[in-house]
């Protein structure tokens, strides 16, 4: 087990969001030996352990209390929770701060010959996705109904291969789209990389040490703003 007077943080082993979250510690002064194969590493200058996960079960961890921060886009970290709200439980967690890094969006795209006349012209179609619940949440404001098609990976290429009519997907530069025949009709979340800690209490030393950190970050974001 780890050492539970160590604070954990929790944050992407490889993708997206880790080099910019490893980054932001390096800059707050947490001295880390990232190796790559490595599920855990030590800060040597602070009582901090990094724990290096696939981004989708950092808000679990967060929430189960496994680790006391967690960094991931805001995106995972709602699907999670609605997930985990259809299940009957009732997560809770606190968000520490939005960072800077991270951003894009959740949109619908169609076929690029699809005429869109707003959410009601996509009642009854199939849609493939990684976030159904931020889907149905988006929808039920419209009252339409949808089929899924869940899929954690090349979503862009479901109605290409005729598994969906359209996606629902995240885009930043749009290019994946454009070079996927679609279109982006409709943004239904807007997502950054953000910090959140675990509910409940912490000991004075670790609330002492999650408090400087979080100076140290707020410093580093206001001096890159
Ligand atoms: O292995 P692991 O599960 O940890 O990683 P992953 O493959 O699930 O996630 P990863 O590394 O791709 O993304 C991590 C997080 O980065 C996401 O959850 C978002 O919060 C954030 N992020 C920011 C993005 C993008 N931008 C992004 N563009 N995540 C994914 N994309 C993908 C998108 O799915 C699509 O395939 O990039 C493509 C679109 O990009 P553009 O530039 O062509 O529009
Ligand atoms: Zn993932």
């Amino acid at each position: 087990m780890l050492d539970n007077s160590r604070l954990r943080i929790a944050m992407q082993k490889s993708g997206r969001l880790s080099d910019e979250s490893k980054k932001l510690l390096a800059q707050c002064g947490v001295k880390i030996n990232l190796q790559e194969q490595r599920l855990i590493a030590f800060a040597e200058n602070m009582p901090i352990d990094i724990l290096r996960v696939r981004d989708d079960d950092i808000p679990g961890l967060v929430i189960d209390g496994v680790v006391d921060i967690g960094i991931v886009g805001e995106n995972v970290l709602e699907e999670e929770v609605l997930d985990r709200r259809a299940e009957g439980e009732n997560p809770q967690y606190k968000t520490l701060r939005r960072l800077d890094f991270g951003g894009c969006r959740l949109s619908i795209a169609a076929p690029r010959d699809f005429v869109y006349s707003g959410p009601e012209c996509l009642n009854n179609l199939r849609i493939a996705t990684t976030y159904p619940h931020l889907l149905r949440r988006y929808f039920s404001q419209y009252n339409v109904n949808f089929k899924t098609c869940l899929l954690n990976g090349s979503v862009e290429v479901a109605p290409r291969a005729g598994l969906a009519d359209v996606i629902c997907d995240l885009v930043s530069s749009g290019a994946t789209l454009e070079a996927n025949g679609l279109q982006e009709i409709e943004v239904i979340y807007k997502s950054k990389a953000c910090l959140i800690q675990r509910e409940g209490e912490m000991s004075p030393t670790k609330q002492a040490l999650i408090d400087k950190v979080m100076t140290r970050i707020q410093g580093v974001i206001q001096a890159r703003e």
